[in-house]
């Protein structure tokens, strides 16, 4: 697929999903650094610049994007000429897509074995990791049983409910404000993750922020299911992770909404949830506690704060 074909699928969310939108973005990277024709290794860098800085500016909130691409865009690094940077790209391409998805195998792993036999579990919107707890779950053995919220208004709900039902899952599917009538049913809200920030807050689908509060009040287990490439370094400098806002169209007709001149539609795409309220993060490492986010940064994606201040150079003077 072409970079620009990949970036606007990513814009239009017709691919979708933080995991599935970093490996996408990867790939793109892939194709367009092998479709790259004569010139030097500067000319190459900056055309690969460019396609990253095209990639990243596509949503602005899943932090494994730029994760993904800088990841990818270290392989830069190095080279002496064109050839061997195609080669070390590729090489972390590959390895990026092969980690991704056996990350998500492995929170399911590890998730599952949070799900008990006879739980009620409720999720949130679609989201590979979350599900790949509650698949393990149904596999093993477990009897269990899915609230799926709808998801307004986009309705990834239905795309989760079909992979529900396909697994023979009983699931029920409700509207995103039934949550609060249901929650004293439930035994485990379980959802994924758009980015998780130095201080264990969770970026997730508009509405988790609202669940993990009804969760909260009701004593109600919290988990998050998040690959450790959704956690966000720039956090660490205090830097805020940007909530998407997209089209009014997604939420009312422009038609109607043409005729209510003193209305203005607003469609945030993602909430923050409390560290509070999350009881556990499970990542492909293992379960945290959401208070040990800094340290999945600083030990898997290996951002401390003295490679911040190389990377962006700060020095002491100019952070007074
Ligand atoms: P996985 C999705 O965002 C949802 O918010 C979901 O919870 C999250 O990404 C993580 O999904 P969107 O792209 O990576 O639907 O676990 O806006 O699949």
């Amino acid at each position: 697929m072409l970079l620009t074909e990949t970036a606007d699928k990513i814009k239009g969310m017709e691919i979708r999903g933080a995991g599935r939108i970093a490996r996408a973005a990867v790939e793109a990277l892939k194709g367009h650094a092998l479709s790259f024709e004569g010139g030097d290794l500067q000319k190459f860098r900056e055309w690969m610049e460019d396609a990253a800085e095209l990639l990243v500016q596509t949503r602005p909130t899943a932090v494994s994007l730029p994760n993904a691409v800088h990841y990818v865009m270290i392989g830069l690094k190095g080279a002496g000429s064109v050839g061997e940077a195609q080669a070390e790209m590729v090489r972390r391409v590959e390895r990026f897509v092969r980690d991704s998805i056996n990350a998500v195998d492995r929170i399911g792993e590890i998730g599952a074995r949070h799900i008990s036999d006879g739980d009620v579990i409720l999720t949130h919107c679609n989201s590979e990791a979350a599900l790949a707890c509650i698949l393990k779950a149904g596999q093993v053995g477990k009897d269990i049983e899915v609230f799926a919220t709808e998801v307004r208004p986009q309705n990834q709900g239905l795309l989760t409910i079909r992979t529900l039902n396909d697994a023979g899952i009983k699931t029920n599917f409700i509207v995103d404000s039934a949550v609060r009538h249901f929650i004293n049913s439930i035994d485990l809200v379980i959802v994924g993750a758009d980015a998780v920030a130095v201080n264990g807050a969770v970026v997730n689908k508009i509405g988790t922020a609202q669940i993990a509060l009804a969760a909260h009040e009701a004593r109600t287990n919290f988990i998050v299911a998040a690959e450790t490439y959704k956690f966000a370094p720039r956090t660490i400098l205090g830097e805020l992770i940007r909530i998407e806002e997209r089209d009014a169209s997604e939420v009312l007709n422009p038609e109607v909404s043409k005729g209510l001149p003193h209305v203005r539609v607003r469609n945030p795409v993602f909430d923050v949830t409390p560290a509070a309220f999350i009881d556990l993060i499970i990542t492909e490492r293992g379960a945290i506690p959401p208070s040990l986010a800094y340290l999945i940064i600083c030990e898997y994606l290996g951002w401390g704060i003295e490679e911040f201040h190389k990377a962006f150079q700060i020095d002491d003077k100019n952070q007074e």
